[in-house]
């Protein structure tokens, strides 16, 4: 049993004991640093409430009150090397629960006994009336490291607390010591949440039927074949990019009979150097261009969605088509390249990503991203930005189309375009004017090259 040291009487016939609660017995830790202390002087604590969290090289442990009562004094802070039988909390207790006891088991006459021997009766050595076992203290829980990768440290109280906002734990920043979550964390995470429209809060009860386990055999000749590695690590971040960013596709078309001529004059130099000359170069220097003149597009939000950050640098990633899934390589400083110098380099990344050569650095630090499916064909698709991108390009197969001169109809050469950005920081009208900036450097060689 935890002793307490002192007992004063409080006012009014009320009775109180102050007592000091000393750290039980942790299991096989000797000195373990105290990483949060969950309570204040003040605070109302319940039995069983977790009052401190430690932390070894081996778990984490929240230390519970065995009383309820007001916190007195918290006699460790955060950093305190501690062990088994620390001094840990001084608690008032409030003496209502004794009282209440002993109404339950003494006559009216002794429950209107005096302060004092109400504090008598609350001493061990004056309890003559015999008791159920008492209930054991409760002991220190080791909060299991359930997460791969990025271990979510928070008391139970606090998940409790963010399971009941909906948050889930691992996405809160935590500001405690050593990165722990804390209370305080979870309410600025869900108030970040609402003022960036719920950027930061997972939603991860969604209201729907899980899908079917389907036994397809019923129904024909099957195969099953494994996702490669990179489907099954591009798929979570394409569905979490999905999910969490709010998209909206703008279309346009871009006449580019110029760019066309001129990329045809321009082609057996570039096949001599060993590379292709497609649209794709020229959309990477187009796009440079339109970003200088868009800051916006060249942003991410920050993690807790408070703060944009514009990046001066015009680094562009391109959607890579390899056997093993989709990649995407980033060439920098495209607005300080020439277009031959860009289509040197896409031919470089494109072998590596089918080669699977690149590195991850090779695909970290875009600007924005450009996916181009017009070797393929198509007129249109929706691009997945891929964030922490705000804006992705996705190009399909240019075709000759009659473009009215207002005079007539002239065959012209239009590249369809479609331009995903995230809603949250992009407006409708920003987009359209940037597909329309796009499309006209596109449309103009001198523009593009200058
Ligand atoms: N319209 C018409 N023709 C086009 C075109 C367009 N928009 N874009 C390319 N072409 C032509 C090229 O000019 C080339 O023909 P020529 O040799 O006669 O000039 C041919 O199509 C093949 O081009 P390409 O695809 O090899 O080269 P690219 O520079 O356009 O693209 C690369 C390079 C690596 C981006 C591409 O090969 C690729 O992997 N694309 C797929 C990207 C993808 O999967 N995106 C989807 C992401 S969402 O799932």
């Amino acid at each position: 049993m935890i002793p307490w040291l002192t007992q004063e009487p409080d006012e009014d016939n009320i009775v109180s004991d102050i007592k000091q609660i000393n750290i039980p017995d942790i299991g096989d830790f000797d000195e373990v640093q105290v990483i949060e202390v969950l309570v204040k002087a003040g605070d109302t604590v319940n039995a069983e409430d977790a009052i401190i969290s430690l932390e070894s090289d081996k778990a984490t442990i929240e230390v519970p009150t065995p009383e309820a009562g007001v916190v007195e004094a918290v006699l460790v802070n955060e950093g305190d090397m501690v062990s088994k039988g620390t001094p840990m909390l001084k608690l008032k207790t409030s003496a209502i629960d004794n009282k209440t006891e002993q109404a339950q088991t003494a006559e009216p006459a002794k429950t209107e006994a005096k302060t004092e021997k109400t504090v008598k009766q609350a001493e061990p050595e004056h309890q003559e009336t015999p008791k159920a076992a008492p209930k054991p203290p409760p002991v220190p829980v080791e909060i299991p490291q359930q997460r791969k990768g990025k271990l979510a440290h928070a008391s139970p109280a606090v998940r409790k607390f963010a399971r009941e906002l909906g948050v889930e734990i691992s996405t809160v920043t935590g500001t405690g010591r050593k990165g722990r979550i804390t209370r305080e964390d979870v309410k600025q995470h869900v108030k970040t949440a609402m003022q960036s429209g719920g950027q930061t809060v997972v939603t991860s009860n969604f209201d729907v039927p899980p899908f079917p386990a389907v036994d397809f055999t019923e129904f024909g000749e099957v195969e099953t074949q494994p996702l490669s590695r990179i489907q099954k690590i591009s798929g979570k971040y394409l569905h979490r990019n999905w999910v969490r960013i709010p998209h909206v596709t703008q279309y346009d078309e871009a006449d580019i009979t110029e760019l066309e001529a001129f990329r045809n004059a321009n082609k057996a130099e570039a096949k001599e150097q060993g590379f292709n000359l497609t649209p794709l170069a020229f959309m990477v220097k187009a796009m440079a261009k339109a970003l200088k003149k868009f800051p916006k597009f060249n942003t991410s939000l920050d993690v807790d969605g408070e703060n944009l950050i514009f990046k001066k640098y015009y680094h562009i990633g391109i959607a890579v088509d390899t056997p093993n899934g989709l990649v995407v390589p980033v060439i920098r400083d495209c607005d300080k390249k020439e277009v031959f110098e860009i289509a040197k380099e896409m031919r470089d990344v494109s072998i590596k990503a089918r080669e699977g050569k690149l590195a991850p650095s090779d695909m970290q630090g875009g600007s924005i991203s450009i996916s181009s499916l017009g070797g393929i064909g198509g007129t249109a698709f929706t691009p997945i930005i891929n964030a922490p991108e705000v804006a992705i390009l996705g190009v399909s197969k240019s075709n000759i189309k009659p473009v009215w001169n207002g005079k007539e109809f002239e065959p012209k050469l239009m590249l369809p375009l479609s331009l995903s950005y995230d809603h949250r920081v992009i407006d409708g009208a920003d987009a359209a004017r940037f597909i329309v900036y796009l499309s006209s450097i596109l449309s103009d060689m001198k523009k593009m090259l200058l």
